[in-house]
């Protein structure tokens, strides 16, 4: 088998596309290739839908440098690496059209001596399911005329250039040979350590990361719970806990979102059901979060009909990313019960709400708060850290509801608010 020196890159999202930056920025001759013309267009035109500036200076930088070329259509390489999503349906299976439509539409391209790499998160046997029989279809054999390999990968949105230099990675190769060839690629570009397998196990290693963090949010979410009941702060107890060299609990909030963790758990729900149902209740903890927070507002004292500014519509902190936020969640049981809502985020300008309605945010918090009779806090933004409650003046029912625990909560009650900090009982102005 050849050298790989031309790379075909199969989705410019969040992944792909700085993966062709690098392996431009690493001496590879890259093809972008993505199927939406759109982005193509842009792109050429020196535009990027990606926030983050160290990817928008790779990718500026590798199409100055001539090494990254973009395409809506994949011509012969070396190597091909498909990074298209993944998404889950609404009976929630793996939804694999993407991954199809993309090695069909690649596979003219590919001829007997290439490397296919598939990143996208995939159920177990997925790479051989979707990825060997496209190429037997064209022809060729998925063991002997190609290398097949799953690379799952790992990067956590915000430090994207960093995780995809430095994490280690699992390679599943379909063969040993195939394997070992992904192995000395991404070797070329990428500094963590690798560690190979079969395909199966690789596509099985990343669905149990996902997994792990998805149960392991629930579990603290679980902890929160009781600690509302018992009238002790989860914070204090985490912490207390997390002193036992073996336990790491991990924090509460209202809910998972991105368009990973809370989708993930599905791949391995869903096929196998009965080993699955620890995860299928942890999924059912997780989203029922943000509905959980909305009536604890109310049991301290919301009114029906009254107006909630919401303050976050990224799923994580410091993120312009909405994409499954709990947001989102909150916004339908705000509207399933009657509340008229505004948001605030200091990141994301848009976001889809109930029903795909298009939801307006505002960067102004002082406006977003001025008049309504409560407010949620939703994300854990650095700007919402430690907010004062001066600045929550503006809010006349004077109740808030922290599901991030970014509050003081002492401070706030002095000022005469009612707050109800997640994982800890709700808190009142004296009388
Ligand atoms: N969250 C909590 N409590 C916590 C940690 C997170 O409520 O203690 C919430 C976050 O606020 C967010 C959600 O969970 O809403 C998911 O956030 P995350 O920190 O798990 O990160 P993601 O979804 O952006 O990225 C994850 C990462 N996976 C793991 O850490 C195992 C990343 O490395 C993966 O590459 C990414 O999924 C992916 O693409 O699969």
């Amino acid at each position: 088998m050849h050298e790989v020196r031309t790379v075909a890159v199969i989705g410019l999202g969040y992944v792909g596309l700085p993966t062709a930056a690098l392996l431009a920025r690493a001496g590879f001759e890259v093809q972008g290739v993505d199927r939406d013309p759109e982005i193509i267009a842009e792109l050429e035109a020196g535009e990027c839908r990606l926030a983050e500036r160290e990817v928008t200076t790779i990718v500026r930088d590798a199409i100055e440098s001539g090494r990254l070329s973009l395409s809506v259509r994949a011509t012969r390489a070396d190597a091909f690496i498909i990074c298209v999503p993944t998404p889950i349906t609404a009976e929630n299976s793996a939804d694999m059209t993407m991954v199809a439509a993309a090695i069909k539409a690649a596979a003219p391209a590919i001829d007997k001596g290439a490397l296919v790499i598939l990143e996208s998160t995939s159920p177990i046997g997925a790479t051989r399911a979707v990825i060997a029989s496209a190429l037997s279809a064209r022809g060729l054999d998925p063991e002997t005329d190609v290398d097949i390999a799953y690379c799952p990968e790992r990067v956590f949105p915000g430090a994207t250039v960093r995780e995809i230099l430095r994490n280690d990675r699992v390679i599943g190769g379909l063969t040993e040979r195939a394997a070992s060839r992904a192995k000395l690629f991404y070797r070329s570009f990428c500094e963590g350590g690798i560690v190979t397998a079969t395909a199966e196990a690789a596509e099985f290693a990343k669905l149990m990361e996902n997994t792990f963090r998805d149960v392991n949010i629930a579990l603290a979410n679980a902890f929160a719970r009781i600690a509302e009941d018992a009238g002790v702060d989860v914070m204090e107890v985490i912490s207390a806990a997390n002193r036992h060299p073996r336990v790491n609990v991990l924090s509460p909030g209202p809910g998972v979102g991105g368009h990973c963790i809370p989708v993930d758990p599905w791949f391995l729900i869903d096929r196998f059901p009965e080993a699955g149902s620890l995860m299928r209740m942890s999924r059912k903890i997780n989203d029922g979060q943000a509905e959980r927070l909305l009536g604890r507002l109310e049991e301290a004292g919301l009114k029906k009909g009254s107006v909630v500014a919401i303050l976050g519509a990224a799923y994580r902190g410091n993120l312009d990313d909405a994409r499954e936020s709990p947001t989102g969640r909150l916004l339908s049981a705000l509207c399933e019960r009657g509340y008229a809502w505004r948001i605030h985020d200091p990141h994301v300008q848009r976001m889809t709400g109930p029903g795909g309605l298009d939801a307006s945010i505002s960067d102004d918090l002082s406006a977003t708060l001025d008049g309504v009779d409560a407010a949620i806090i939703m994300t854990d933004h650095s700007a919402y850290r430690m907010l004062s409650p001066d600045k929550f003046e503006g809010v006349t029912g004077r109740l808030i509801a922290d599901g991030r625990r970014v509050l003081h909560v002492q401070a706030f009650v002095e000022a005469g608010f009612t707050i109800a900090p997640l994982g800890a009982p709700i808190a009142r102005p004296r009388p």
